[in-house]
């Protein structure tokens, strides 16, 4: 066939025509709704930042939702991702129950959810694509083990609770609960919720030292807000934290850290909530159809007199 030259170069120049159109489809921005918590507490803002930081750098249309604290509202963030169409969303579960209707409205619409923060119990697994979090039972266990060995396997305990129903609340106390049973000399004389804020931390511990007065001996709080709340009604009671109460807690955001080279907190247990980055390559993968890992949890470190002062200037967060 005598056009047959003609033709090839015809075909050819379709073809790469039609693998830039491809391409520059491929390079349509991610669009990821993001339904948050709330703005509770230090570990929180810096988790957002990060998730709205990395979005940016990558290009990701981000739709960011602040739940502010409320299950029904995240419920209702989810809902309006479904009818934006995104590519896929991120839920930060502010409790363990309750999200099955939800995502099965997303699995039905063809969207991936990722989880991230804190997990959930569902009764169908394959509601959501994976897990990216910290192991809420392993920060439980290192406060309870570095405790016993501090006071010796011997004190009065107030613990201070985050969220009711939120899985590092249930998985911190249980965890720790656990950890302590071992010495029968360490015992939880009374256990209340803050909230996770430092503003229920300090209601609370006021509380607290109200009812039991001296007999506190120790602080268990579920994160440094708390804590650090907490440290200021110790203070205002004419205690001193750090000597007279043995304080724990969980995240080791900056100023709980600094908390620690001050001496008025004695150890925090890292929870790093700078995950931004892990989830949108987990959100890539899973939108490219690849597989990932079903739970991913990040290293969480421990900081206290023996290390915080060496750390505290490297502090991301
Ligand atoms: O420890 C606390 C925050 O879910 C791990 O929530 C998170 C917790 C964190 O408000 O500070």
């Amino acid at each position: 066939m005598k056009n047959a030259p003609v033709l090839k170069l015809l075909f050819a120049t379709l073809a790469v025509a039609a693998a830039v159109v491809a391409s520059a489809a491929d390079q349509k921005p991610l669009k990821v709704g993001f339904a948050q918590t709330g703005a509770e507490s230090a570990w929180r803002t810096a988790n957002s930042e990060s998730m709205k930081a990395e979005a940016a750098k990558r290009g990701i249309e981000l739709k960011f939702s602040d739940g502010q604290g409320k299950q029904e509202n995240q419920i209702r963030a989810v809902r309006s991702f479904i009818t934006q169409h995104v590519d896929a969303i991120v839920l930060a579960p502010l409790v363990e129950t309750g999200w099955d209707p939800v995502l099965r409205e997303a699995k039905r619409a063809g969207i991936p959810v990722i989880i991230t923060d804190r997990t959930i119990q569902t009764a169908d697994e394959s509601l959501y694509a994976c897990f990216i979090g910290s192991d809420f039972v392993e920060e439980g266990t290192m406060a309870a083990d570095w405790l016993a060995k501090k006071v010796n396997g011997t004190g009065r305990i107030v613990e201070l609770q985050g969220t009711p129903g939120s899985a590092p609340a249930n998985d911190r106390r249980k965890a720790f609960a656990e950890g302590i049973a071992k010495y029968p000399g360490l015992k939880i004389i009374d256990s209340q919720s803050g909230d996770f804020r430092r503003t229920g931390g300090k209601e609370v511990m006021e509380a607290f030292i109200k009812k039991h007065g001296k007999e506190i001996d120790i602080l268990y709080a579920h994160n440094d807000d708390m804590a650090l709340g907490a440290v200021q009604a110790i203070e205002e009671a004419g205690l001193k934290p750090g000597k007279d109460i043995i304080i724990v807690s969980i995240d080791a955001v900056r100023e709980g850290v600094q908390a620690v080279v001050d001496g008025k907190i004695n150890c925090v247990v890292e929870c790093n909530p700078l995950f931004g980055p892990k989830v949108y390559d987990t959100v890539a993968k899973v939108f490219a159809g690849e597989k990932v890992e079903r739970k991913s949890f990040n290293k969480d470190e421990l900081f206290d007199a023996t290390n915080a002062a060496a750390v505290i200037a490297s502090r991301k967060y």
